[in-house]
């Protein structure tokens, strides 16, 4: 099986979590994508009914509404149900980097806005240690841009602003520094220190945030839930 089939399989086990009634976040990125696609079958079959969208990007929101989901936002719904998203790296303890799409300011509101947060993922996105198969995503605000690269370089990080000289945009209209720290050996003692500069908006540490993993790949799909081992993993 390829690669997106793997992302399919975890990211369609996820959708059939979604029952009638909830407010689901719509994650942004390949795999989430295999889930709102899945969603929407599930809404034409009538297998679901009665469901509401918050999601992370305009991309998002331009996509599901294209394939009939009802979307909502957090002013309306401040409680989300359940969150279905993707990651770029994932350690043992289901802590993620994410960002890799630009998505990460309103993925992170929504994932903490939610009760329930599963992150799909095919297995190439797991990882003994966060930081040694991806770069941190750092969104700051364009004004602080140079305070900020500076700053994260002070704390060892190798930073490339995303797009050079064309700078990719978030939906914020803020940049992304991409920040290759190797191995982050305290992502808590970093995250705090991202979190108290007034220039960075957000960061893709998402620590303590993930309820649920999904893994697709060539063993099947395996759903472990915050808690539980690896090795007392369920496939469902
Ligand atoms: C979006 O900003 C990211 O956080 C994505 O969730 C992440 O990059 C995973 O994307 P893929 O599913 O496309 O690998």
């Amino acid at each position: 099986m390829s690669v997106d089939n793997w992302k399919r399989a975890a990211a369609h086990h996820a959708a059939g979590l979604v029952k009638p009634g909830m407010v689901v976040g719509l994650g942004h990125g390949s795999t989430a994508a295999f889930a709102v696609e899945r969603l929407a079958a599930r809404l034409r079959q009538g297998a679901l009914s009665d469901i509401v969208g918050v999601p992370c990007s305009t991309d998002v929101a331009r996509a599901a509404r294209l394939l009939g989901i009802p979307l909502t936002t957090l002013d309306e719904h401040p409680i989300v149900q359940i969150t279905i998203d993707g990651a770029d790296e994932v350690d043992p303890d289901m802590n993620l980097i994410k960002g890799g799409g630009g998505a990460l300011l309103r993925e992170k509101v929504v994932a903490t806005a939610s009760e329930r947060v599963i992150i799909v993922v095919d297995g190439s996105k797991l990882s003994p240690h966060l930081g040694s198969r991806f770069a941190l995503p750092v969104e700051v605000v364009p004004f602080a841009c140079a305070v900020e690269a500076r700053y994260l370089e002070s704390l060892g990080a190798l930073v490339v602003r995303r797009g050079g000289e064309a700078p990719f945009l978030t939906d914020g209209g803020n940049v992304i520094l991409d920040c290759n720290f190797g191995t982050i050996e305290s992502p808590h003692e970093l995250a705090a220190r991202l979190n108290a500069r007034p220039g960075i908006v957000a960061h893709g540490l998402f620590l303590d945030l993930a309820t649920d993993l999904i893994v697709g790949d060539d063993r099947g799909v395996r759903h472990v839930r915050r808690g539980a081992s690896r090795t007392e993993a369920t496939a469902q």
